[in-house]
């Protein structure tokens, strides 16, 4: 059946409509009051668990220019259009269905970056699936499992395609509620852009030029703007905390370079890294947050007691200079 999970859907064939799946998953739930009723000695046997909510996203992977800052517009490589790709925001036990149409000239995929899904679903061309070819389409189907901050990237050449801007946050909602509270909260991914990456290099149509860096898994790239949701910094609208707000925020390293979170004197408290809480007594305030690249920091902040906060990178390599944000 073309558009199943895990098939690889070829250049011009149709996806499924989403109605349609949605049927499908639809009629398993639909037929179990009815064996409840038909099965002898049903009468007083508990309830069955209520199936597990389905949810499904449509990632579209293409080509668009993106304005990283008034006056520089660039060629990206985007799931849906935006850098970063949509949050998919999904509660523990869910049914998760996304399917992801590549309209790139290259092949590509999408890989969960800290969520424990099925082998075949784990989006690693070569390993667990072919890559999906210019125009083809693959469906991925798992349940939500690791609470927490997680993301996805591209994991075909992801040294080009993920710095190009294939990447976006997966945030797994607990299902049971959590026992802080927060007004309000924010994710930022953090990431580098080096203008001479072209979509034609990722084709092998063009060359970087030399010489180039040696920052490791990053093709050498030199970077020339470091993001802060897809922004350069000083494009970053900044966030009001009013005082007395208890607030979130969601950090995800998505760049090569080692980045960190200042609390401009005061102290931030770090309340989970790479997804997974960090135990009350230990989530002790600090001044600075650090975050490798792919790792993830969730900061507790609250309104009226900072005065700001900045993000910078934090490596000592000429091409870092100047890469710093500001949030208050
Ligand atoms: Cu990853």
């Amino acid at each position: 059946m073309p558009g199943s999970a895990g098939q690889l859907t070829a250049a011009g064939a149709a996806a499924p409509p989403p109605a349609l799946t949605r049927r499908a998953f639809g009629v398993a739930g639909a037929l179990l009051p009815l064996a409840r009723l038909l099965a002898p000695g049903a009468v007083g046997a508990a309830p069955p668990p209520a199936p597990a909510a389905v949810r499904e996203f449509a990632l579209v992977a293409r080509e668009v220019d993106l304005e990283l800052r008034p006056g520089t517009t660039v060629r990206a490589w985007t799931y849906n259009g935006t850098v970063p790709g949509p949050e998919l925001r999904v509660t523990e036990g869910d049914q998760v269905r996304i399917t992801l149409k590549n309209e790139l000239p290259a092949a590509t995929s999408a890989h969960w970056h800290g969520i424990d899904v099925p082998v075949a679903m784990d989006g690693v061309p070569g390993l667990t699936q072919q890559a999906v070819p210019p125009g083809g389409t693959f469906v991925y189907e798992f349940t939500a499992t690791n609470v927490g901050t997680r993301w996805y990237h591209s994991h075909q050449d992801a040294e080009v395609q993920v710095p190009l801007g294939l990447f976006g946050p997966v945030i797994v909602e607990p299902k049971a509620p959590e026992s802080v509270r927060y007004d309000r909260e924010y994710t930022f991914i953090l990431s580098e852009w080096d203008l001479d990456l072209t979509p034609a290099v990722a084709t092998g149509d063009a060359s970087l030029p030399a010489p180039r860096s040696d920052v490791p898994l990053s093709k050498q790239l030199d970077y020339d703007l470091f993001l802060v949701n897809g922004k350069a910094t000083e494009a970053l609208p900044p966030i009001a905390v009013a005082s007395g707000q208890r607030v979130r925020l969601r950090l995800i390293n998505a760049g090569n370079l080692i980045h960190t979170v200042r609390g401009r004197g005061r102290p931030i408290k770090v309340v989970a890294t790479d997804g997974n809480p960090v135990p009350p007594g230990v989530a002790l305030p600090d001044e600075a947050a650090t975050l490798g690249p792919s790792e993830r920091v969730d900061l507790e902040l609250l309104g009226g007691d900072s005065g700001g906060w900045t993000f910078e990178a934090d490596v000592e390599h000429q091409m870092a200079s100047g890469m710093t944000a500001g949030l208050r």
